[in-house]
């Protein structure tokens, strides 16, 4: 396939911020292939035989990046089998790239992002929404100690690169502190402003 053919828009926001909750929206509207890069992780975290299983539990436990290279051969591997199976060609790829060696590795080597959807969400928000979602969700990193390292990974690690792509014009910001819907309504007016 040819770089040409294909559209990435990242989706990038603080846990919690409803990167998950906005793609599946975006999927019923759009037709976008939605790949949660973390949820990716925890596949292959899961896989019965995946030399990758022990160390993805102990990252994503700690909040810390998984090496590059798992990740991004999730990604590609993942985009592979939903253009060939699927016919697809426009992708949201959800929460990634959450570090700038990522996301200089990506875009050099699968294919340059058309922008970065940024939810911007307080943390105190995130917070309670997590702590809720902990109740059922089964996430090993639904914690109180969990989310706060994961906190601090976003803020040290994942922001700069939020920061580079935005000095590049390639941000697409949208506050996520009010409800699902109302947050969706400012999401479709800005991809209606850059074209989508
Ligand atoms: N909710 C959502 N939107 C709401 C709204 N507007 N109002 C009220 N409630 C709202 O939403 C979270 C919860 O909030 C849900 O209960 C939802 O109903 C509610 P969700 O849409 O799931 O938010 P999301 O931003 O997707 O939160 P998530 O927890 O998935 O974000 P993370 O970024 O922490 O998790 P992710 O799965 O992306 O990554 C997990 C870990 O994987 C990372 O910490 C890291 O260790 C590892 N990872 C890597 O190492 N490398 C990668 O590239 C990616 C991940
Ligand atoms: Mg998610």
């Amino acid at each position: 396939w040819s770089p040409d053919d294909v559209t990435v828009i990242f989706v990038l926001g603080g846990p919690g911020a409803g990167k998950g909750t906005q793609c599946s929206k975006l999927v019923a509207d759009y037709g976008f292939k939605h790949l949660s890069a973390g949820d990716l992780l925890r596949e292959e975290q899961d896989r019965p035989g995946s030399e990758f299983g022990e160390m993805i539990k102990t990252y994503i436990k700690e909040g810390t990046i998984v090496p590059m290279e798992v990740t991004v051969q999730l990604l590609e591997n993942a985009m592979k089998l939903a253009m060939e199976k699927e016919k697809k060609t426009m992708f949201l790829i959800d929460g990634f790239p959450r570090k700038l060696d990522q996301a200089h590795a990506f875009e050099r080597s699968v294919v340059p992002s058309k922008f970065t959807l940024f939810f911007d969400c307080p943390e105190d928000v995130m917070e309670e929404r997590l702590i809720n979602r902990g109740k059922t969700s089964g996430r090993a990193d639904d914690n109180p100690e969990s989310i706060r390292k994961r906190f601090r990974t976003f803020v040290e690690t994942s922001m700069p690169v939020v920061h580079e792509f935005e000095s590049q014009g390639k941000v697409v910001k949208v506050e996520a502190t009010k409800g699902p819907d109302d947050v969706y309504d400012e999401v479709k007016a800005q991809l209606k402003e850059r074209g989508v």
